[in-house]
């Protein structure tokens, strides 16, 4: 691939974009094709297609043993498993949450008629700060959920010592976390419970996905309930529930996925590590550190864009971007607290998030996976580069691109 080097080249001045074809962030892992087609076969020669199948337990066993954990309960999608976990812990009331994360973090608790209280993110971590927790609690507060954004595990010691004093129940959305640790433990371990995701963009999928992590007993047992209708045996219902029972399809592909994660890990590592090295130097242009110390399965790429010193907002790097076929994300934008309906419900909540507030308009996500190539980082890179290098240039011809 040839690099750019002059602003008429860029396809946002009408030059031929970078890629022919799109390059996405969240492009699935798909690991060893023939493994996966084997166990479809088998299960469809099994015609046992779903409910508690042999590859779900199987699943259930081995995402347990990775992580160390005594639970893994798998359900349909990350989402369930957030409205199941809220359901099992008994939540009720308000529960403080991250205004700065996925639309489904924030979701479960309004669809379970939960109030979401928006605390702010720590601007190193993203992810919730202790210190503006305590101040939100109130006499309705009965847990917290936090979010372990990107991969990076939240402050689990600081959280955990804030719900254990007035004994709230803590949770944890680990929907980018699986395969993170925390002070050398994997995330799955802390609070109450901890969700994953396995849908087809996280590191591991399987296709949709997701699971409740937890070493506590009693909360498996109303969890395993919960997913299956309140089902205790073949025809006895003890309790409400509903359907989040994972597909034995599904299972499959997770399976097939976990042979494989090393490698995903492996090449995510690759490509941030080119990440770093080829934005060096960019002014204004942060790539979030990821710690060197823990664990991590390097999925999120995330750029911190600050104008005042790169010359060009987010969201023109990103129109630029777009225009080369690289779809970079404006992930978490524009925060829950400004989606409906919350932005109608709590109108002030803007005030108390500055971080929440800048990060939205500041942080964009690029591509990696194994079908990103080490060229197209640098290609990716090189944009950035020439972007912000000539962002003088660019602003009358992005100008002129809106009006
Ligand atoms: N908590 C947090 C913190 C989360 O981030 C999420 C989900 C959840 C909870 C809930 O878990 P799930 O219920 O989803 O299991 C995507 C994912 O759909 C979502 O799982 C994820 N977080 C979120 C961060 O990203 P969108 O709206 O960006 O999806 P979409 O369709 O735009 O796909 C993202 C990119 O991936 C696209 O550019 C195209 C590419 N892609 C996507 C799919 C589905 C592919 O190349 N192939 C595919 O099959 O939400």
């Amino acid at each position: 691939m040839t690099p750019k080097t002059g602003v008429a080249e860029l396809a946002v001045a009408g030059g031929e974009p970078m890629f022919q074809q799109t390059i996405h962030v969240g492009r699935p892992n798909i690991g060893d094709r023939q493994r996966l087609r084997e166990r479809i076969d088998d299960l469809l020669d099994r015609r046992w297609l779903t409910n508690n199948g042999q590859y779900v337990q199987e699943f259930e066993r081995r995402v347990a043993l990775r992580i160390g954990v005594r639970h893994v309960v798998a359900v349909c999608n990350g989402t369930v498993a957030l409205e199941i976990a809220v359901r099992a812990l008994g939540l009720t009331g308000e529960v403080i949450v991250p205004s700065f994360t996925f639309a489904a973090t924030v979701h479960a608790l309004h669809w379970l008629g939960i109030t979401p209280v928006f605390c702010d993110v720590h601007p190193r971590t993203h992810t919730l700060d202790p210190r503006r927790v305590e101040e939100l609690i109130t006499p309705r507060t009965t847990g917290l959920i936090a979010v372990h954004l990107w991969g990076r595990a939240c402050d689990v010691d600081d959280l955990s010592a804030i719900a254990n004093r007035h004994h709230l129940k803590l949770l944890f959305d680990a929907a980018h976390a699986f395969g993170c640790s925390y002070q050398g433990r994997m995330v799955g371990n802390f609070g109450n419970a901890e969700v994953l995701s396995f849908h087809a963009t996280k590191v591991l999928n399987t296709f949709e996905g997701g699971a409740v992590v937890t070493n506590d007993d009693d909360l498996a047992d109303r969890l395993r309930l919960m997913r299956n209708m309140g089902f205790r045996t073949l025809d006895e219902v003890v309790s409400v529930g509903t359907n989040g029972k994972m597909s034995e399809v599904s299972a499959a592909m997770g399976l097939t996925g976990l042979e494989s994660i090393d490698e995903f890990i492996a090449v995510n590592r690759r490509h941030y590590e080119h990440y770093r090295h080829e934005l060096a130097g960019i002014p204004g242009i942060t790539l979030a550190p990821v710690s060197e110390t823990e664990r991590s399965n390097f999925q999120y790429v995330v750029l911190d864009v600050d104008e005042a010193h790169s010359g060009i907002s987010r969201d023109d790097l990103i129109r630029v971007l777009h225009a080369e076929n690289i779809k970079a994300r404006r992930y978490f934008f524009p925060g829950c607290h400004r989606m409906p309906p919350y932005r109608d419900l709590y109108p002030e909540a803007g005030a108390s998030l500055p971080e929440t507030e800048r990060l939205a308009e500041s942080v964009l996500c690029l591509p990696t996976g194994e079908t990103l190539r080490a060229e197209d980082v640098a290609a990716i890179c090189g944009i950035v580069r020439l972007a912000v290098s000539h962002s003088g240039e660019l602003r009358p011809i992005l100008s002129r691109a809106t009006r």
